[in-house]
This record gives C-alpha cells, structure tokens and sequence, in this order.
C-alpha cells in the first residue's frame, strides 16, 4: 500500500534502461514511482516489468492516462496490472462507468483536473463532480490533482478522505510542499529529479523542502 513517509512520488519519463536506474537508487527512499508512455512506448510491458522487478519498497503506479470505454480501458489496465503494476491512473472526464471497470482489476487513481494552463478552460469545470461520482466505487484510492493550482487540491481535499497525488512541483513551476499544503498526501515529481546532475541529491532536497511544509488539516 501507498503510505506517506518522504510524501515523493517520482516521475520517470525517461528511457526504460534510465528509469531502471534510477528506480534502482531511490527504491526505499522515495515513496512511489510513476511510468508512463516513455517506458511502455520503447518497450511495452516488458518496460514495466522491468521497472517492477527491481523495485523491493517502493511503490509502482503505472500511468497510462487511460481514457477509453469501459471494456478497452479495463483489457488495459489487466495488462498493466500483469506487468507489476501496484496502482494505474484512469482520466475522469470520461466518466464513473470507466473507472469502476478498472478499478476491478487494480487500485485506481482518478485524475480531478490537470497541472498545466489548458486545463482552466475545460477540466476545472468538471473536477468536483469526477471525485463526487467517483468517491464511492470500491478500488478508487484516490486522485490526481495540481500543485500547479493548490486551490484545485484543497477543492478536491473537501469531498475526500481518500489519497492526493500532485503533480507540477519542479518543471512546472509549483514550489516543493504546494500540493501538500494544501492537502496532497504526495507530489509526483518528475524531471526536477530526472534532468538533475544528481537525482539522488536532487530527490532528498526536494523531500527536505516538502518536509518543511505542514499538511492541511484533514
Ligand atoms: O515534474 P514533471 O513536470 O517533470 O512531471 C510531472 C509528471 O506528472 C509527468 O509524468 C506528468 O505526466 C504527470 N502529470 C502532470 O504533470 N500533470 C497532471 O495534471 C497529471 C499528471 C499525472 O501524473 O497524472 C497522473
């Protein structure tokens, strides 16, 4: 289970031998680590696996953004589930119907809204009623939503007990400990970690500042 401890979530969208490595060096340290099309897109299952296989402690959440009908969106999420996956994220927008098809198979995180500009226009207008429809369904243990946008997270924080995952800490511009404050339980940090001349220095600097920064009332 996803436990917050260092509250880290590392993004790796690098390579697959890359994202081994790191995942290798920070396993135990950080709490969790995402992969996504970067990884499957060079390798396919056989990337997550990988990744899965050299992980002993820390978590895996396999971020596909799935966005289908229920029944392709649920054949996904089995195989992503087969190649080690601990956790997958489905888009919200798409509706509870999606969701709930694949939260049968694996722990599900349901992205609310998203951390970069576009998503004011049409995603905001929809991210309280995805984590109303979706708070409910067995296997929902939680939901993305933006550091980029604090006000989003603690919207999100006042419908749900479940988890917070919050990205756009770094690259994108949210200081470290933002979606914490406002109620993340942790931020999914990617290239600020990746792109570093140290990844592991870089990682324990970005979990010092977070640790600084007191989570919201729950
Ligand atoms: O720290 P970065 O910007 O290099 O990486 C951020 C990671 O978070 C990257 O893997 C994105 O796909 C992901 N992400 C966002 O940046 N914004 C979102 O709104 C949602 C996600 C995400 O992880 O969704 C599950």
């Amino acid at each position: 289970m996803l436990e917050p401890d260092t509250r880290l979530i590392v993004a790796l969208d690098v390579s697959p031998d890359r994202a081994v490595e790191i995942a290798e060096t920070l396993d135990g340290y950080v709490d969790g680590f995402k992969v996504g099309y970067e990884v499957v897109l060079a390798e396919g299952a056989a990337g997550i696996e990988r990744v899965a296989g050299v992980l002993e402690e820390s978590f895996l959440l396999v971020d596909l953004k799935t966005a289908d009908i229920p029944e392709i969106s649920r054949s996904i999420v089995e195989r992503v589930s087969e190649a080690g996956a601990d956790a997958t994220i489905i888009h919200g927008f798409v509706g509870p119907d999606v969701v709930e098809e694949c939260a049968r198979v694996l722990p599900v995180f349901v992205v609310a809204t998203m951390s970069h500009p576009g998503a004011r226009e049409f995603y905001d207008r929809a991210c309280q009623d995805i984590v109303k429809a979706c708070d409910d369904i067995d296997g929902v243990i939680g939901y993305v939503a933006p550091a980029t946008r604090p006000e989003r997270v603690l919207e999100v924080r006042k419908i749900t007990d479940k988890l917070i995952v919050s990205p756009g800490v770094g690259a994108q511009g949210a200081a470290p400990g933002d979606g914490v404050r406002a109620g993340a339980d942790f931020e999914i940090i990617g290239r600020a970690i990746t792109e570093a001349h140290d990844p592991i220095e870089a990682a324990k600097d970005l979990v010092r500042a977070m640790m600084t920064s007191r989570p919201a009332e729950r």
